[in-house]
């Protein structure tokens, strides 16, 4: 079923635009799986509710947050990392649909990353108002896997800095099913998103909803 889905992906010869060096935008790449991606996301958090965490900062983030997969990340007062348990729940995060993994997969190819095998997913959810700070992914233990990051939902405004903190971001408007890949130089670049926008989206209303899929050992 999956591999039938992502034929007419490949078929299609979707958009591919490398925005950075290592980062590769795929305009509309999930439009054709749309359904199943917010299916697939209804089950995750169904099992690993939204959640807004605490920065060890002692902020409550702005974004709601879950995970799949092996490991998911979390924050609290003790710091960022990698867990396999959902600490809301105390049982293992939901495991990463088959549906998830292998668009992950794709879209990581069509970035020029065979055989990315994430084993985590954060999935975040805004609401029109909530941002997300300036910030580096690098909780993870091997940069020379991509990020693959899935938007749906409402638009955003993403920012897309250098490796200092000061480099002034490029702004990109994402939208519902586009894709990026973020690898090679690109993965450790400063990032964030500017407040979310007002605003009704056909099938997830007001909210955005982020996938972002990582290899994190
Ligand atoms: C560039 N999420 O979860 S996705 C995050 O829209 C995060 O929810 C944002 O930043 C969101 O950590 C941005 C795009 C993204 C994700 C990870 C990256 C861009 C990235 C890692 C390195 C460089
Ligand atoms: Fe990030």
């Amino acid at each position: 079923m999956t591999a039938d889905l992502f034929d007419s992906v490949a078929e299609a010869q979707p958009s591919r635009e490398e925005i950075a060096d290592g980062a590769v935008l795929l305009r509309g790449f999930v439009k054709p799986i749309e359904s199943e991606l917010i299916d697939a996301v209804r089950a995750i958090v169904a099992q690993s509710p939204f959640r807004r965490m605490t920065t060890p900062g002692g902020h409550l983030m702005s974004v709601a947050m879950t995970n799949c997969g092996e490991r998911g990340w979390v924050t609290d007062h003790t710091g960022y990392r990698y867990d396999p348990i959902d600490p809301r729940t105390g049982a293992p995060w939901p495991p990463m649909p088959p549906v998830l993994r292998d668009l992950a997969r794709n879209a990581a190819e069509q970035g020029g990353f065979e055989g990315f095998a994430p084993d985590a997913c954060l999935v975040n959810r805004y609401e029109p108002g909530t941002r997300l700070s300036l910030h580096q992914d690098k909780d993870e233990l091997d940069y020379s896997a991509p990020i693959v990051s899935v938007s749906l939902g409402l638009p955003a405004t993403f920012l897309f800095g250098g490796l200092a903190r000061n480099d002034k971001p490029r702004r990109f408007r994402l939208v519902h099913g586009d894709v990026v890949v973020w690898g090679g130089p690109s993965r450790l670049a400063y990032h964030g998103v500017a407040p979310l926008a007002e605003g009704e989206h056909a099938l997830l209303g007001r909210k955005r909803i982020n996938l972002t899929f990582r290899r994190t050992r």
